[in-house]
């Protein structure tokens, strides 16, 4: 109970009335109502505490979009960057210090879009990353123009008389292009999703898991309905993640959504392979007496 005279604390109230006092997060989540963003946000909760590596330890790259705001509600270390920037900010915080565990949080118009060449390379170095991408076929935070994930023939706002190109397989181009840790999960099922979450954030390595994340706003034909009606598990379908081949035929099938882990392969990670990290991380170097002047000349 206040006492007379004590100053209560202000109560900051988000866009829907609610008050941030009791919550272990800075700020409440400002996503719409039935948003999958809710469900992948707890999901990540689940798969960080999954890995029971140090918080000190763990870092969450975030992107541009709805998916990145997801910045403000957890208490992690973090760096917010923009359109698909958070993919080499995540590799440079990976080789500066390659102890830390690296999450990177990004929607389909980041990753696949305005990313894209990023995400192409860093599977060809295997570096250990684990890349969270909130998969909801729009770009959604500028009002749902149509994304690389988007199905052909599809109206958006961009795309009144309906999208004419052929939508991007993310999946078939991380199996063709050489990622060693590959997921589709669905945002619906969020106990497995944590637990992918901690796999892929444990596998030494470039690690992909593309979240289906219904968006109701600007993608309501692809609810949490529709995802359960046209998604089968690569589970009860016997699929073997050492078999790359299987995973293609899985990946490009258009009856069905296959969902699960298409991918899993243990090969050295890039930095690894870094013989300067071999003596410990950067970060705990003393560059005091490197000759800074000599390695600029170098260059000159
Ligand atoms: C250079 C540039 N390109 C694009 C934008 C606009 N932009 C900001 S967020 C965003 C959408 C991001 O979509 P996505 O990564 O799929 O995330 P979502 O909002 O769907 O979670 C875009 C296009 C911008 N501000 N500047
Ligand atoms: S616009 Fe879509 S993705 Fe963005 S917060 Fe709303 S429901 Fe979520």
């Amino acid at each position: 109970m206040a006492t007379a005279g004590a100053q209560s604390e202000p109560q900051v109230q988000d866009r829907y009335g609610r008050s941030a006092a009791g919550l272990k997060v800075p700020k409440h989540p400002t996503w719409c109502p039935g948003c999958g963003n809710y469900a992948i946000w707890g999901a990540i909760k689940l798969g960080l505490e999954g890995t029971k590596y140090p918080k000190e330890k763990t870092v969450i790259c975030y992107d541009v979009g709805c998916s990145g705001n997801m910045a403000d509600f957890n208490a992690y270390y973090g760096f917010h960057s923009l359109h698909g920037r958070a993919l080499p900010a995540a590799v440079g915080t990976k080789l500066a210090n390659h102890e830390l565990k690296i999450l990177v949080v990004i929607g389909d118009g980041g990753c696949y879009g305005e990313g894209g060449t990023h995400f192409l390379n860093l599977m060809r170095g295997n570096h250990d990353i684990c890349i969270l991408v909130h998969d909801n076929h729009r770009y959604s935070l500028t009002t749902g123009q149509m994304s690389p994930t988007t199905d052909k023939g599809i109206k958006t706002k961009s795309t009144p008389e309906g999208s004419i190109e052929e939508p991007m397989n993310p999946m078939a181009i991380a199996i063709s292009n050489h990622a060693t840790f590959i997921a589709r999960e669905f945002a619906g099922n969020i106990p497995k999703l944590g637990s992918r979450i901690t796999e892929g954030l444990n596998h030494v390595g470039f690690s992909l898991i593309d979240v289906l994340q219904p968006c109701p706003v600007f993608n309501p034909a692809q609810s949490y309905d529709w995802y359960r009606e046209h998604m089968i598990q690569l589970e009860d379908e016997g699929h073997d993640p050492s078999d790359r081949l299987k995973a293609w035929k899985q990946a490009t099938r258009s009856d069905k959504l296959p969902i699960g882990l298409f991918v899993k392969e243990e090969k050295p990670a890039y930095h690894q392979q870094v013989s300067e990290l071999a003596t410990g991380p950067l970060v705990n170097k003393n560059i005091a007496s490197v000759d800074l002047a000599s390695l600029v000349k170098d260059f000159q």
